[in-house]
């Protein structure tokens, strides 16, 4: 058995007594309660759904399996002469807690490298599609499409032992994961490249393998090594995570959640702020023309968005109260590499103007900026300006987190998902005493 999967099987093994004993000994204990207001908004802040992978402290900002994200950069293996880690080290690290030796890395690296080409039928459903069809729904219909590949369905069709499942559904993510970066540079070479394609290097890890079948040179697979390892996990509660962990809870398998997930990810309030946050600029630059942008300009479109009953894309947040670290991260990266873009410098005018607008406004509970806010402007740095597709980048780094959570929900043995709705009578009825 290849070292990772053989690691993870320890690892549950350890873990599961924890759950048992949990829900047998102290299943009762309270951990929270639910008020009207969660009830009809989002469920904001209640706290019924447990993963070890990350978690996101309002004011701390996320840690994967207790790092933060310096830490976490720091401690992973790079490839050499890289900035920035493996994102094949990364998924152990989720996986399993531990930081691999390069050695263990490497041998992830070939795994997913044997496991990368894209089947033709995929191919065939993307070529079929109007090309003005969104690249997100171009993904998510790429990744569905694979469900017939699935190991878990096969197995579970055969008649499968529950402690088994979470074995085939770590050879589903495996099988998926390895294949997103090509599929995502399919559609985007066959969308905005004159559909000339670029066939793998057989010798890149996962993200440089990406950076190369795209089309852009150094160093935009660091660029892609930091961006999926910042996207990978923001805790379970979030559309994208929650979405893929509910759908497999019925036991569907990895491909029909992850589908599921990606769509979801595709909302203008999740991942597809940070296409967005790009059209408000281009918005900004077109109304100002070749003015230099001031805080007052900045700060006047800013309200005007406000006024006409839209949000600041790239602002605001459910849970985090400060701004994102994953904004912060790509700041460092951005003030290292392109300190004197010019979008850059609006990113960073805007970073010092919308928080006090936001305030002023007085509605978003945190008038901080998010992961979104930055995101885009380094894409645009290096070639990427298709703004359509950056959702689909936060798409394939998104899949590292939720495919670690959906493997360790089948581990654990997590229940189908179900909780209770009430009407709106009950609610008038709790709110009176009745
Ligand atoms: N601009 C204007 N108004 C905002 C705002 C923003 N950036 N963020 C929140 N608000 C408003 C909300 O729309 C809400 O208004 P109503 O009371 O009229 O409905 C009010 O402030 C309270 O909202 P909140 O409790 O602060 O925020 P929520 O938890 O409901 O929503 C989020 C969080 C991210 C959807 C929201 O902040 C938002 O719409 N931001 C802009 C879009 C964005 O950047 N999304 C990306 C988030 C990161 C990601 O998932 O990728």
């Amino acid at each position: 058995m290849a070292k990772l999967k053989e690691l993870l099987a320890q690892k549950i093994a350890e873990h599961r007594p924890r759950t048992q004993k949990l829900l047998k000994e102290h299943g009762d204990v309270k951990i929270g309660e639910v008020t009207i207001a969660q009830a009809i908004g989002g469920a904001r802040g209640v706290r019924c759904l447990v993963t070890d992978i990350s978690y996101l402290d309002p004011f701390e900002g996320i840690r994967f399996r207790g790092k933060t994200i310096p830490e976490t950069l720091a401690a992973l293996p790079k490839p050499e002469g890289c900035e920035y880690p493996f994102v094949e080290a990364h998924w152990w690290f989720l996986l399993t807690g531990e930081v691999p030796t390069y050695d263990e890395v490497m041998e992830v690296v070939k795994d997913w490298q044997a496991r990368r080409t894209i089947p033709q039928y995929v191919i065939d459903l993307l070529r079929a599609m109007p090309r003005d069809t969104h690249p997100m729904t171009m993904f998510s219909a790429a990744i569905l499409a694979m469900q017939r590949e699935s190991v878990f369905a096969k197995r579970y069709a055969q008649g499968m032992k529950k402690d088994e499942y979470w074995e085939p559904m770590f050879e589903d993510c495996t099988n998926l994961l390895a294949k997103l970066p090509s599929i995502a540079a399919y559609i985007y070479r066959m969308k905005y490249k004159g559909d000339e394609h670029i066939p793998p290097d057989p010798n890149l890890d996962w993200a440089g393998n990406f950076a190369h079948q795209m089309g852009f040179a150094k160093p935009y697979d660091d660029v892609a090594r930091m961006y999926f390892i910042l996207h990978s996990d923001h805790e379970s509660g979030n559309v994208s995570a929650h979405t893929v962990h509910l759908v497999a809870s019925a036991l569907s398998d990895a491909y029909y959640a992850l589908s599921a997930g990606i769509n979801g990810l595709a909302g203008p309030l999740h991942g597809l702020a940070n296409q967005e946050v790009l059209r408000w600029i281009q918005n900004f630059q077109a109304k100002f023309g070749g003015q230099e942008p001031t805080e007052e300009t900045v700060r006047e479109a800013l309200w005007e968005t406000l006024r006409s009953g839209q949000v600041i894309p790239g602002y605001g947040h459910a849970v985090l109260r400060k701004t994102d670290p994953r904004f912060t991260a790509q700041m460092e990266f951005a003030d290292k590499h392109m300190p004197d873009d010019p979008l850059f410098k609006l990113v960073k005018l805007i970073y010092k103007v919308a928080p006090q607008v936001l305030m002023e406004h007085g509605k978003a509970k945190n008038p901080w900026p998010n992961v979104d806010a930055h995101s885009g402007v380094i894409q645009w740095h290096y070639g990427l300006r298709e703004w359509d597709f950056y959702t689909v980048l936060f798409g394939v780094g998104r899949a590292v987190g939720v495919l670690a959570n959906i493997t360790w929900d089948r581990a654990l043995g997590y229940p189908i998902e179900r909780p209770k709705s009430v009407t709106t009578q009950m609610l008038e009825d709790v709110a009176s005493g009745k």
